[in-house]
């Protein structure tokens, strides 16, 4: 029983390993393989290859320091064979992404558990919630939503069918009704049903960034009436196929609303998701998740190991 209970798990392991690597296959192809093709046939690093090794990092949205890191440790590690020097390589990028790899964690004495989700039109924040809610709810969680959102209607409809499929209850109001009245609603709400975690969706439009900050700020203020600790997770949803625009747009909504924990989108579609490895240089913000495609399942909690192998080819 033991050991099949071992194999069934280490076989669910690769099947996510594989479909991860599937999922990142642009990035993959654009930095993992390049890197594996570069230092094929090196034991060791000359001049030449830590420039084309630095070109390449620096492509897919590394950034200067992480590259910097990574060429500095396998440059000193003075590798003597092939797998030596792939195998500093993994290390280096692991370490770079691995103190980042912070779970989201939610008490079970904390009710609502409120996560307050930001981040700029497009970036995913809906979806975001919707895969979230379903897989809080798998952990068996009771959720409710509310649609913050209320700058377009099509976007409160958008939560609502989340919601639908997840069976989770959505307060929403009708379109143009001021977000902080919703959040004040599904606060009420959320504490008469007694619900484990409410995740409050909000508008993200760009044009008026002055406005939205001070509508995120109102929304965490009138959160914070209810419970001085709530919210408890401000999340920032970033497509990661922006590439250095996701330091910017951090700092953006760190500054207004004290961001605590990041959501990765679109992996799927990018080839530049080396850009976690900027972020995680830069800021060492947790990153809770990533988003790998447009599916229900596809939010997975952000494994640090489980990423580089994605990204990096195995050794042959
Ligand atoms: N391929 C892919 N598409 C995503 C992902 N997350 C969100 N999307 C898509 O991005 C678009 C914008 O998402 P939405 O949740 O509406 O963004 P919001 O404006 O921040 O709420 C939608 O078409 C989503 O299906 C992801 O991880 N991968
Ligand atoms: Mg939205």
């Amino acid at each position: 029983m033991g050991l099949f209970n071992k194999i069934t798990h280490a076989e669910k392991h690769d099947g996510i390993l594989t479909r991860i690597g599937d999922r990142l296959a642009a990035t993959r192809r654009g930095l993992g393989q390049r890197l594996a093709s570069l230092i094929q046939g090196h034991s060791s690093v000359d001049a030449g290859l830590a420039e084309d090794i630095e070109a390449s990092l620096l492509s897919a949205d590394v950034g200067v320091e992480a590259t910097r890191d990574i060429i500095a440790q396998i440059t000193a590690a003075h590798a003597r064979t092939h797998a030596a020097l792939y195998a500093e390589l993994r290390a280096a990028m692991l370490a770079i992404v691995a103190p980042c790899a912070q779970p989201l964690v939610i008490p079970h004495d904390v009710r609502p558990y409120v996560i307050l989700v930001v981040g700029v039109n497009g970036a995913g924040k809906t979806t975001t919630i919707g895969k979230l809610a379903h897989r809080l709810q798998s952990e068996g969680r009771s959720l409710m939503l509310a649609a913050g959102d209320t700058f377009r209607a099509a976007a409160i409809e958008q939560l609502q069918t989340w919601g639908e499929r997840n069976g989770v209850p959505v307060i929403a109001q009708a379109g143009g009704a001021d977000a902080a009245a919703v959040a004040h609603d599904a606060m009420q709400a959320a504490a008469a049903r007694a619900v484990d975690v409410l995740i409050i969706d909000t508008a993200g439009r760009l044009h008026t960034q002055t406005g939205l900050m001070d509508e995120l700020r109102k929304i965490k203020r009138v959160i914070g009436r209810f419970d001085a600790h709530a919210p408890h997770e401000v999340l920032l949803v970033l497509d990661a196929g922006i590439g250095q625009n996701a330091l910017a747009q951090l700092a953006h909504f760190h500054d207004a609303v004290g961001v605590t924990g990041l959501c990765l989108t679109k992996l799927d579609g990018t080839a530049k998701g080396g850009i976690l490895f900027a972020m995680a240089k830069k800021t060492a913000i947790p990153i809770r998740f990533i988003g790998v495609g447009e599916d229900i399942g596809d939010l997975r909690v952000f494994e640090a190991g489980q990423f580089v192998d994605a990204i990096l080819p195995q050794a042959e």
